[in-house]
């Protein structure tokens, strides 16, 4: 077992997805079993009984890896010498809220978070905004922190990732690992692009196994235009009708998978991320764009030299222009 402890993060830490995070982490889910971890859990005043609720279920739960756990309602002591930050914590949107008013909101967290992680955290720090709007979070903490390295500021696109992968597997019968190259592109919105041009099952194009399997390119391209896309983009929701709350175990799943691939590597393979842009695929720089990307030596860096059709781009530019609008109105706020 490495001696030394990873330091985490996970503000939000007595909410749904904290604590189907916590458990998991300290069982190595997140850095694999022979990595020891420090817990940090932030809350705020309100969440600090369930926070500390769950650091007694974590006592009991007597993890061989869990070096400690902390909990604070002080940014700068949750993030001070941090290795890796899961900004999980958000303002939800209430009943009529103003996207305005949601966007200040959640500039009140997340620029004082980023400030508090460029001024503590350890020098290996990474980053992921899970709490909505995650991109945009992920923008106004990154710029809140600007001596740390913009490829430690990500925002979660792993469970819309994971949710195009669920549906393939599905209609295609196939098992998901057999299932490579999905991208997700643009925001984690209803405005998303679950791309499955470049997709294979085995060694051949998902695009023409949906054909063979539908009757033909044209029922292939339906079923992906007016089924796969909208189901993936709105999962979220469909969720909520049927769970009767939002999607909380496969949030958390997924969370964990972004850092472990982040940090361990992805062999090769493409998985989603949303990462700080430098102008890839005409996006304007500096926005928290979902890309397809591999890791390796513990960066996340995107996949270049894709062809897209002139559909999916109009659909990954209509999700850039949001993303966009969102960076306009915290500019508005005086925020940038
Ligand atoms: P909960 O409401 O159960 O938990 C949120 C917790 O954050 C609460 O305990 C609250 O006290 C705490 N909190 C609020 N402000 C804070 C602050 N300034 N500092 C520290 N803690 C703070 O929500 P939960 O279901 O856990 O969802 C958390 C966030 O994840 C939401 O914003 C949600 O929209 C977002 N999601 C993002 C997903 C993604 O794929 N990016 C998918 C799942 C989820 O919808």
């Amino acid at each position: 077992m490495a001696s030394s402890p990873t330091t985490v993060t996970i503000t939000g830490a007595g909410g749904q997805i904290g604590y189907a995070l916590l458990f998991r982490i300290a069982a190595g889910d997140m850095l694999g079993s022979d990595r020891p971890v420090r817990l940090r859990l932030l809350e705020i005043p309100q969440g600090m009984k369930a926070a500390e609720g769950a650091a007694l279920e974590l006592q009991d739960g007597a993890f061989d890896l869990l070096a400690g756990v902390d909990i604070t309602d002080d940014p700068r002591a949750a993030f001070d010498g941090t290795n890796i930050a899961l900004l999980v914590g958000a303002r939800p949107r209430g009943p009529g809220m103003e996207r305005g008013d949601l966007l200040a909101a959640n500039a009140g967290i997340f620029g004082p978070q980023g400030a508090a992680i460029g001024a503590g955290a350890a020098d290996d720090i990474r980053v992921v905004v899970v709490g909505n709007p995650a991109n945009t979070n992920a923008l106004i903490a990154r710029a809140a922190a600007p001596d740390v390295p913009d490829d430690r500021f990500t925002a979660l696109t792993r469970l819309d990732h994971n949710r195009a992968l669920g549906q393939l597997a599905e209609a295609l019968d196939a098992p998901v690992w057999a299932i490579r190259d999905v991208a997700i592109w643009g925001n984690h919105s209803a405005t998303q692009f679950p791309d499955v041009s470049h997709a294979r099952v085995g060694s051949r194009l998902v695009t023409e196994v949906l054909a063979e399997r539908l009757g033909g390119a044209e029922a292939a391209r339906a079923w992906i235009d007016d089924t796969f896309i909208p189901r993936v983009a709105k999962r979220g929701a469909e969720i909520i009708a049927v769970r009767g709350s939002s999607s909380v175990a496969s949030a958390a799943n997924a969370t964990l998978a972004h850092v472990r691939d982040w940090v361990l590597g992805t062999r090769g393979g493409w998985t989603s991320a949303a990462v700080v842009s430098h102008g890839e695929y005409g996006v304007p720089e500096g926005l928290v764009s979902s890309y397809p990307v591999t890791s390796h030596d513990g960066t996340y860096r995107i996949v270049e030299g894709l062809t897209l059709s002139d559909a999916a781009r109009a659909r990954f530019e209509a999700s850039v222009a949001e993303l966009e609008d969102e960076r306009d109105a915290v500019r508005a706020l005086g925020v940038l």
